[in-house]
């Protein structure tokens, strides 16, 4: 007769970001995870696998990416070491604009191989999700394109790949001075998107789309039945949490700016705030996301690397969990249930992964550690022991 686990992790301390730590096994059966407990009551296997007293946590998720991408912005980066703004950068033709060129210029088979290395990054430190947003293509067919190599990433890797819409990023040149008009594109262009996106973003900024505008495509993709989530109050309080937070969005990310009413009305709708510590470090902000207003309110917080080539460019969700502490301020538990149960919320994926618990996917980061603070603790280091993606 077939044994009831496919598979067993013995003598393992499980982290399993629901009901606390278990000292004991965890068990899967056809990718599913089938048993959670004490290794005396745990079910036949037809393979053991000892952890000699490792951690074991839900395999790590990023909940927020911009992996896929034409090019790189290094030169950006001296000008900006020699004195040169983000800001100024962006309005002489470079900034998200020059990665819009090169990301259109590269074939789909290009930028699926420009991103597996930095999904080899991500999934060396035990990332088994991960978030990925068009944005640079800034046409339909260029968002089509990215959206279809984020798609492929899934198939080249074992790795679970959730996609996101984000044409209201930047103004394409097409557009200039027509940023309604460039809205209602996308609007009329959603259907022919939405197969292949999980979710529709927005850059909801001065120097990008305000909320009336982003409200539009929100409005498009909720008939659509598409949910949404937002870049929101990075730079300044433009009110787009509050806004997406009304389109009872999944999650609102940056968030440096965001005020009392815009945690109130993410608390009411259940959004999660999505912190972005990465950005935060290397454009040098000093106005960090209100944590404690966050925590007060019960607002869920989670972390994500934000890896993109201009503001962020880090494919490390461990150095993002460091900083989430050392910069913001989140506790060892924050920022574990950060990368795994508030990342999955954010995706809304918490009934297939995030936690250790009978009938999700079995997900695991195995971990050379004593206790979780040290994934949290060290920076550049990488204690991953093993991963399993649905159980393999
Ligand atoms: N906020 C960011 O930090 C990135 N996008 C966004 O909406 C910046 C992307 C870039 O500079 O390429
Ligand atoms: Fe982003």
């Amino acid at each position: 007769m077939r044994p009831a686990c496919d598979r067993i992790w013995t003598h393992a301390r499980l982290a399993t970001l629901r009901g606390g730590v278990v000292e004991g096994a965890i068990g899967v059966r056809d990718g599913v995870i089938s048993y959670v407990g004490s290794a005396e009551s745990a079910p036949d296997a037809a393979e053991v696998i000892d952890c000699g007293g490792r951690w074991i946590t839900p395999g790590l998720i990023d909940c927020h990416s911009h992996l896929v991408h034409g090019g790189d912005r290094a030169a950006e980066f001296e000008m900006r070491l020699a004195g040169a703004s983000y800001e100024e950068i962006a309005r002489a033709g470079g900034g998200i604009l020059s990665t819009m060129r090169a990301t259109r210029e590269a074939s789909e088979d290009a930028l699926v191989e420009s991103a597996l290395p930095r999904l080899d990054a991500l999934i060396a430190e035990g990332v088994t999700t991960v978030e990925v947003k068009s944005g640079y293509g800034l046409d339909l067919d260029n968002e089509m394109k990215m959206l279809r190599a984020a798609r492929r990433l899934g198939d080249e890797r074992a790795v679970s790949v959730a996609t996101t819409f984000l044409g209201a990023h930047a103004l394409p040149p097409e557009f200039s001075g027509d940023a309604d008009g460039y809205i209602d594109m996308l609007c009329a262009a959603l259907p022919e998107i939405a197969p292949l996106a999980d979710a529709v973003d927005g850059f909801c900024e001065g120097i990008a789309f305000s909320p009336v505008q982003i409200g539009r495509l929100f409005a498009a993709a909720r008939r659509l039945g598409l949910p949404v989530k937002l870049h929101a109050e990075q730079l300044s309080n433009s009110r787009g949490a509050e806004m997406a937070a009304g389109h009872g969005a999944l999650s609102a990310d940056h968030l440096e700016h965001l005020e009392e009413a815009g945690v109130a009305a993410m608390a009411r709708a259940g959004t999660v705030a999505v912190l972005l510590p990465g950005a935060f470090y290397f454009m040098r902000d000093t106005k960090v996301p209100p944590v404690a207003a966050l925590r007060r309110a019960g607002v869920p917080m989670a972390i994500a690397t934000d890896c993109n080539p201009g503001t962020a460019p880090l494919t490390s969700l461990l150095l993002a969990m460091n900083m989430g502490a050392t910069l913001f301020g989140l506790t060892v538990e924050e920022c574990l249930a950060g990368v795994t149960r508030e990342a999955a919320r954010a995706l809304g994926m918490l009934d297939r992964v995030g936690t250790l618990e009978v009938g999700k996917w079995c997900d695991l980061a195995i971990w050379d550690i004593e206790r979780p603070a040290e994934l949290v603790y060290r920076m550049g280091f990488n204690p991953l022991h093993a991963r399993v993606w649905r159980g393999i």
